[in-house]
């Protein structure tokens, strides 16, 4: 089933098709079974995508709220043959990147702001079911009694905000080799009058020690080093990251031992661990407006929707 040479495929296509035909003759309404290689669904021929693909979705950190909600689309859409592979931002763009590089189908989870949508035709999978949620925003997530112990960070903390593009362009220099530090450093140099807004009645605290909390996604790789470099640089604190999983990055924030995290997806992404920690920290507002999260595919690819994969 797995063969990849085009006649042993049509081939086993044809014998598959009699045999499915035994036991599944309802054409496109609502089957489960993937196997039916010979009925065009809607746009192609969708059981062909997921063999070629290994009725494989390629996913990241298992902690992740992505995770959680492709899991919830594999129920919801009637996808029971498909797995959904664990593993990291890292390892899914290298997997991305290879399969670009051959033109070769492939399916992973993905969001924006993030990098590689600059560097390959990507598209999100249309998403009728609504598993996914539309557009979110990032909070900054901060620990009870922040502001009493240290006004500055807290104020800091509090005015941080900025946009996708300016994320994004973070991402894209990191992904072409510079160091995360250097990256972070080049655009708060590019972004004078964006940064210095940030530090508008700021308290003055210099010497001050902060502890972020953040995962290791690009985008969040990249706004936990613009805060650490601009708050190091411009008002002399000395800012610690820990780098953890989603579900520590709340419950440091919840249990005070990080001061806090620009991390927070929500409302849709992170729900679940902001309502488990809900009265336990201070949500200071978004600080990025404008993101999805969903499946993505090579544009190349011919599919549109979650719902080819069945
Ligand atoms: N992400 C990026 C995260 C939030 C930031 C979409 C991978 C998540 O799924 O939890």
């Amino acid at each position: 089933m797995k063969t990849k040479g085009l006649k042993t495929a049509v081939t086993l296509a044809l014998g598959f098709g009699l045999i499915a035909a035994g036991c599944s003759s309802n054409g496109n309404g609502g089957s489960e079974t993937p196997g039916n290689t010979e009925e065009p669904g809607n746009g192609g021929t969708p059981a062909a995508i997921g063999e070629q693909v290994d009725y494989q979705i390629i996913g990241i950190d298992a902690g992740a709220g992505i995770m959680e909600a492709t899991a919830a689309a594999i129920e919801q859409y009637g996808l029971s043959d498909w797995t959904l592979v664990e593993g990291s931002d890292a390892a899914m763009t290298a997997t991305l990147g290879r399969a670009y590089e051959n033109q070769e189908p492939i399916i992973v989870t993905g969001w924006s702001p993030h990098w590689k949508f600059a560097k390959y035709d990507l598209k999100y999978l249309e998403d009728p079911q609504g598993v996914y949620g539309g557009d979110e925003q990032i909070h900054t997530i901060v620990r009870l009694g922040l502001e009493e112990d240290k006004p500055g960070v807290y104020a800091f903390l509090d005015n941080f905000e900025w946009t996708p593009e300016d994320m994004e362009s973070v991402m894209v220099d990191i992904f072409e080799g510079m160091d995360e530090e250097a990256a972070a450093e080049k655009w708060v140099n590019e972004n004078e009058e964006k940064v210095n807004s940030w530090l508008e009645g700021v308290p003055e605290d210099e010497g001050q020690t902060v502890k972020l909390a953040y995962v290791a996604w690009d985008s969040e790789i990249a706004s936990t080093n613009v805060v650490k470099h601009v708050m190091e640089s411009r008002l002399g604190y000395t800012v610690d990251l820990l780098q953890v999983e989603a579900a520590a990055m709340w419950v440091g924030v919840a249990n005070g031992d990080v001061d806090g995290m620009v991390a927070g997806w929500l409302p849709g992404t992170h729900q679940r661990h902001y309502e488990m920690h809900e009265g336990k920290f201070e949500d200071l507002g978004p600080n990025l407006n404008g993101t999805r999260i969903g499946l993505v595919v090579p544009k190349y690819m011919d599919i549109t929707s979650i719902e080819d994969l069945k």
